[in-house]
């Protein structure tokens, strides 16, 4: 008999994390639990503020129908609900079956938005490729440039993942790159999304030579009906954060019509809690086993929900803990 529980849960930030210029105090998301034939599995519903079209509550609203059609053995359409809830749903689903892999990739690009001196030592304990991720754009460009240099120069095996979240005009990303000396530009694996305009951040790339990749743009136009990755011209890597593209059939789609474009994959969180960035390992594991993930998010969190984050020594909510919005009822008692 199918069963199924909605969790919602609320977990405390660390201080200090900032979306889009509002303070982020808590994570507040669903958790679905299904459960079948002695099996069970969950799957994360977050969309995340500032970024997701839909709110809390419409996800959990949708999420809910669908659940009730799914243990009534009816068939529920997944793909056309908000991305959120298609990929919390199509996670859990996919776990249930048995058919998500077991193994992740838990090794993140560690991911620097204050101090560069704390990557430091993190980078000096990474196994095999040095790759991180630093946030730029916040402060000036010059600056931004000059730490760059900085890290370059003092690490000789690093590669540098840059995001600048559209904070710049070209003019700014231009002086940016003033103060990377050419000859370690290619160590930028590529920035993500450095002017306002991507008509400018594309002008950006081709005068410097810096890769970009595209992130907010991306997510932008995937929901578009005439989509196509061949549109999204000049780019590097598509980072692809499946909270906001939708279900995993949608994301597995998008991964191999950008590798049919030689174009770079980088699956990267949303701030989900570690249930759904533990499945976020292992789906970029399964999907994209060669790249490094952006799933260095955990750090931003204050707890942990159910099932930890490999070596993340943050306290462990468990879902009993939460609230129940709602959860099927047996037969029995109907
Ligand atoms: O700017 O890419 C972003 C997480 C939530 C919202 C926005 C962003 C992020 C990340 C995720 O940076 C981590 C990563 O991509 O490495
Ligand atoms: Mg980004």
């Amino acid at each position: 008999m199918r069963q199924a529980k909605l969790y919602r849960y609320c977990l405390p930030m660390d201080s200090g994390v900032i979306l889009r210029e509002q303070k982020l105090t808590a994570r507040e998301g669903w958790v679905v639990e299904l459960s079948d034939n002695g099996r069970v599995a969950l799957g994360e519903i977050a969309p995340l503020p500032g970024f997701s079209q839909e709110s809390l509550e419409a996800a959990g609203v949708q999420a809910q129908a669908q659940l009730e059609l799914w243990v009534h053995n009816q068939p529920t359409d997944i793909e056309s609900c908000y991305p959120s809830v298609a990929f919390g749903l199509s996670a859990a689903l996919l776990e249930l079956g048995g058919k998500l892999p077991a193994e992740g990739n838990y090794r993140a690009a560690p991911l620097c938005s204050g101090d560069p001196d704390e990557l430091i030592p993190k980078l000096n304990n990474m196994q095999g490729k040095k790759v991180a991720k630093i946030k730029v754009g916040l402060y000036e460009a010059i600056r931004d440039g000059m730490i760059v240099s900085l890290l370059l120069e003092s690490i000789p095996d690093l590669t540098l993942r840059l995001d600048a979240n559209r904070s710049w005009t070209l003019e700014k990303a231009k002086q940016f790159a003033k103060y990377v000396a050419p000859s370690l530009r290619q160590r930028i694996a590529f920035i993500e999304e450095p002017c306002q305009q991507p008509g400018d951040s594309v002008s950006f790339a081709i005068d410097t030579g810096i890769a970009i990749a595209w992130d907010e743009t991306l997510q932008a136009a995937v929901h578009q009906s005439d989509f196509a990755v061949k549109h999204l011209t000049g780019v590097k890597a598509l980072i692809i954060k499946p909270t906001l593209v939708g279900s995993i059939d949608k994301c597995m789609a998008l991964v191999e019509e950008a590798k049919a474009h030689a174009i770079q994959v980088v699956i990267s969180s949303s701030l989900e809690s570690s249930v759904g960035l533990g499945q976020l390992a292992r789906l970029t594991n399964w999907l994209n086993p060669e790249e490094t993930p952006g799933l260095d998010t955990m750090q931003l969190f204050g707890a942990q929900l159910e099932t930890p984050w490999p070596g993340c020594l943050l306290p462990v909510q468990t879902l009993a803990e939460q609230t129940v919005y709602w959860q099927s009822h047996g037969d029995n008692e109907a």
